[in-house]
């Protein structure tokens, strides 16, 4: 055991009444809802990356944290680790997620880099053989260091580009190792600074042609998990070409991986793309390409991708209910990107922090599931659509032509009349489940 959480005790459901502070008051993991374990449904991940690595640095002031495992040390490495698997423990995380760069400290070399993975990699093999939490999914820091600043498949130099796909290559590798179900690209730098200096029609078929790479080496090795791209429109680039969902989907089309990839939502790069969380992951699960969620909120003035934990439990009732329509999650799960303000300072921040969002998630899907078995919605829904289910609309979808039509709407002196939209009606209804 390490000292860091040392008298923090293991989160326990204790139900809404309780005012103890370490404890569930929504999130109990054996609760039936829809006939599934609370903990299946939301399949929580904690982010190696925020929780162990982020410094408290922000665009105006560097490290505010102090940790015993900070270096670039591989004994420290070791320490982070195991500082991870006891917040893991303590939480009862199902799940958790990480970039290469989060586990193991950089070589001087690549071939030292990729010693330093698979060092720490056998090094977490062995924790999860003790502990119940699983490996949601990995991914490759292609943003960090300065070889990336200007993208990495898609940077002007092809050293770069092949230095990329060693990398992904070698995290591919680390993921099968460790179970993990989903693969996740994020290509943060895979955008421009400027279109002054940037030959965006190749930019963006070097993507493509990367991208055919991963699906081919999944298949080479056999590879059971989701390969996920995880949109974002700007930050750090000015423009990134994984935009938003729609943008994801006409790139996955133009490739012909549609039905190889999907995504990974996160909600606030939804919001930097100007949709909210509930409409990228209704229009992921339109186009059958929804996976996985990075669950976070962004201040809504700063205008940052601000990685906070989520407190809002409508907002966050309104994605779930969106995922519980779609089927709920299979591979993907709830991976809390989300990090503590620069002044949370104590080891008992990155616990509470996960504590309450948690339990705003669990409200949230408890809300969600409530009104999806209610049903009032999807009735009223499907109220709103019912002409489509009469003979004439159906042929006109079916053999109707710009001709045909106007002949029926003049014979039949068609004049459509306005409907309500209930709006407001259904707003209120959201009020009485949450
Ligand atoms: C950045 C972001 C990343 C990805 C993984 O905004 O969300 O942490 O989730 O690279
Ligand atoms: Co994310």
């Amino acid at each position: 055991m390490t000292e860091f959480f040392k008298g923090i005790p293991k989160i326990r459901y204790e139900g809404p009444e309780s005012t103890h502070e370490f404890a569930f008051r929504h999130y109990n993991p054996d609760e039936l809802v829809m006939g599934k374990r609370l903990e299946e449904h939301l399949r929580f991940a904690v982010a190696w990356w925020h929780s162990f690595a982020w410094q408290g640095g922000d665009p105006f002031g560097g490290q505010t944290f102090e940790r015993p495992w900070f270096g670039d040390t591989m004994d420290l490495a070791k320490l982070k680790a195991d500082t991870a698997f006891e917040m893991f423990d303590i939480l009862g995380a199902p799940f958790f997620c990480f970039h290469d760069a989060d586990i193991r400290p950089e070589g001087t070399t690549f071939a030292e880099t990729l010693r330093n993975l698979d060092e720490i990699v056998d090094y977490i093999e062995e924790k999860m053989e003790k502990s119940s939490t699983k490996l949601l999914w990995g991914t490759a820091n292609l943003f960090t260091h300065r070889r990336f600043m200007a993208g990495a498949a898609t940077n002007p130099d092809p050293d770069v580009f092949a230095y990329a796909a060693a990398t992904v290559k070698s995290c591919i590798d680390a993921t099968m190792r460790l179970g993990g179900e989903n693969y996740v690209l994020w290509g943060g730098r895979e955008g421009y600074e400027t279109l002054l200096n940037t030959d965006l029609k190749a930019e963006r078929e070097h993507a493509g042609r990367f991208l055919q790479m991963v699906v081919d080496y999944r298949y080479k090795i056999g590879f059971e998990g989701t390969i996920l791209i995880e949109p974002k429109p700007q930050e750090p680039s000015k423009h990134q070409y994984d935009y938003d969902v729609a943008t994801v989907y006409g790139f996955l089309k133009d490739f012909g991986l549609e039905n190889e990839v999907k995504v990974n939502i996160e909600q606030g790069h939804a919001i930097l793309a100007g949709h909210s969380f509930e409409h990228e992951l209704a229009l992921a699960a339109s186009l059958g390409i929804f996976g996985s969620i990075d669950m976070n909120r962004n201040d809504y003035q700063s205008g940052w991708d601000t990685d906070q934990f989520p407190d809002n439990v409508l907002e966050t009732a309104k994605a779930y209910y969106e995922i519980l329509r779609a089927g709920g999650f299979t591979t993907g799960g709830t991976n809390f990107d989300a990090k503590l303000r620069r002044q949370s300072l104590d080891p008992e921040d990155l616990i509470l922090g996960h504590v309450g969002a948690m339990d705003v998630c669990a409200r949230a899907l408890k809300a969600a599931a409530a009104l999806l078995e209610d049903g009032a919605l999807e009735k009223a829904r499907a109220a709103r659509y019912a002409g489509w289910d009469r003979p004439e609309a159906k042929a006109m979808l079916k053999d109707g032509t710009l001709e045909s039509i106007s002949e029926r709407v003049l014979a039949e002196n068609i004049t459509p009349k306005p409907r309500s939209g209930r709006q407001e009606r259904l707003e209120n209804l959201w009020n009485r489940f949450v």
